[in-house]
């Protein structure tokens, strides 16, 4: 290059778009230089391996290869401004406000870009510092912590049977035994047709049948406790001793997911994550099995200023009433609610920022199936929206979410 920049009888001058052109048409790409991006969780530590460095070194430089960036949000001003310095000086970045730099402003929201190094010598000079630093230090450290459990293989426990989620993706087979769910109502409500309906999912490869008995879709009709468990419970009793498979009973209500237990049901799929029922965190926690906590509002609180960071601190109190009842940290997978008190738009931005949720650590199961929001991208109705889906939980594998809730199991 420099040679042809010579030629060209402008030394030590930028070359020009036209001259650069030429230079590349007459380089050979000797070193075959380009940006290596990491997708997945998993990916840059693969790429360590197979480039021949030890575990040893893996450990001493991933973090350094890890570049983050983390939303904070309303920092003190006093705070704002030591994070901006203890950043710069560690060789990262602290985005704020511009008012932060006038002083005009009383607080704001953060980026902190830096490595996973960066970030963990941060969280040690701010254990020293006032202004609520210290609890912030806890914070990030939670954060990172949990970026750290998102990388380890994930695996999901119930009494006598384990899902390995660090192998593929699973597939959770949608059963639901209602006359009016949006897709599928009315189709398995017979207990013989919905025994062979998940004999034929698992054949097709589900790796768990979730049964529901009360639709959920916007505007269904409620049942009473006694109604959903007589639809359900039959059905979980047959396909105990039909399918090898988990199942999974999908309900918020405690006495329905107890009656459930009883029948043989593995797991339980709370669309509330406890916050309608805070009961059901003792229920799972006392019958020793995993559970799937929801984000869920009413509809008419579907309004967000930062959707995933939202949904993201609404399930940190999941987690929290979890904790609270016993329910171990093992046992606990997490689900953004697609279509649950979200509109179009943020569902799609929920598809796009999944990943942020896979960072914390748990197990994430996503159900875009046939959902409306992919109606409303496509202009497709409900029983058109089979390449939608398979779009969509396409994404969700590739950003590294863990089980996929379908109805159409062999397409997916
Ligand atoms: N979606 C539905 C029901 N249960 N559970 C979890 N964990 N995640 C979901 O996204 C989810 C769920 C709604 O879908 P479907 O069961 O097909 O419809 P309906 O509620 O009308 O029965």
């Amino acid at each position: 290059p420099e040679r042809v920049g010579a030629d060209a009888g402008r030394a030590g001058q930028p070359l020009t778009d036209v001259e650069m052109a030429e230079v590349e048409s007459v380089m050979t790409w000797e070193h075959r230089v380009y940006v290596r991006r990491f997708g997945h969780p998993t990916e840059l530590e693969k790429e360590m391996t197979a480039l021949g460095v030890d575990p040893v070194g893996v450990g001493l430089m991933k973090p350094k290869g890890d570049f983050l960036t983390l939303k904070v949000h309303d920092v003190s001003l006093q705070a704002a401004h030591i994070l901006k310095q203890e950043m710069l000086s560690l060789g990262g970045e602290a985005v704020v406000h511009k008012e932060v730099s006038m002083l005009t402003i009383e607080r704001s929201d953060m980026l902190l870009m830096g490595t996973q190094r960066q970030l963990e010598r941060l969280v040690k000079k701010l254990r020293m510092q006032p202004f609520g630093l210290k609890r912030l230090a806890q914070e990030l450290e939670q954060v990172l912590r949990g970026l750290e459990r998102s990388r380890r293989p994930l695996i999901v426990s119930g009494r006598g049977w384990q899902l390995d989620c660090s192998k593929k993706t699973l597939v959770m087979g949608i059963l639901n035994v209602t006359p009016d769910s949006f897709s599928d109502g009315g189709r398995w409500m017979d207990p013989e047709a919905a025994v062979a309906r998940a004999r034929e999912m698992v054949e097709e490869g589900a790796d768990i049948i979730d049964v529901g008995g009360e639709s959920t879709r916007p505007g269904h009709v409620p049942i009473s406790v006694e109604e959903e468990i007589r639809r359900v419970e039959p059905v979980i009793r047959c396909l105990k001793a039909e399918v090898d498979v988990p199942i999974s009973i999908d309900t918020y209500k405690p006495e329905v997911a107890l009656r459930a237990l009883e029948a043989g049901a593995d797991l339980i799929n709370d669309i509330w994550g406890f916050r309608r029922h805070p009961e059901m965190a003792q229920v799972a926690a006392e019958a020793g099995v995993p559970v799937v906590v929801q984000h869920n509002r009413p509809m008419e609180m579907a309004a967000y200023d930062d959707v995933m960071g939202e949904i993201i601190q609404e399930l940190r109190n999941s987690i929290d009433m979890a904790r609270q009842a016993g329910v171990k940290d093992e046992q606990l997978i997490l689900d953004p609610g697609i279509g649950f008190g979200k509109r179009p738009e943020h569902n799609l931005e929920v598809m796009r920022r999944l990943d942020e949720l896979v960072a914390l650590g748990y197990p994430v199961l996503v159900g875009p199936s046939r959902k409306s929001f992919i109606g409303q991208a496509l202009q497709l109705p409900v029983h058109d929206r089979l390449e939608g889906t398979a779009a969509a939980v396409a994404l969700a594998v590739a950003k590294g979410c863990h089980i996929v809730r379908v109805h159409d199991v062999k397409e997916m």
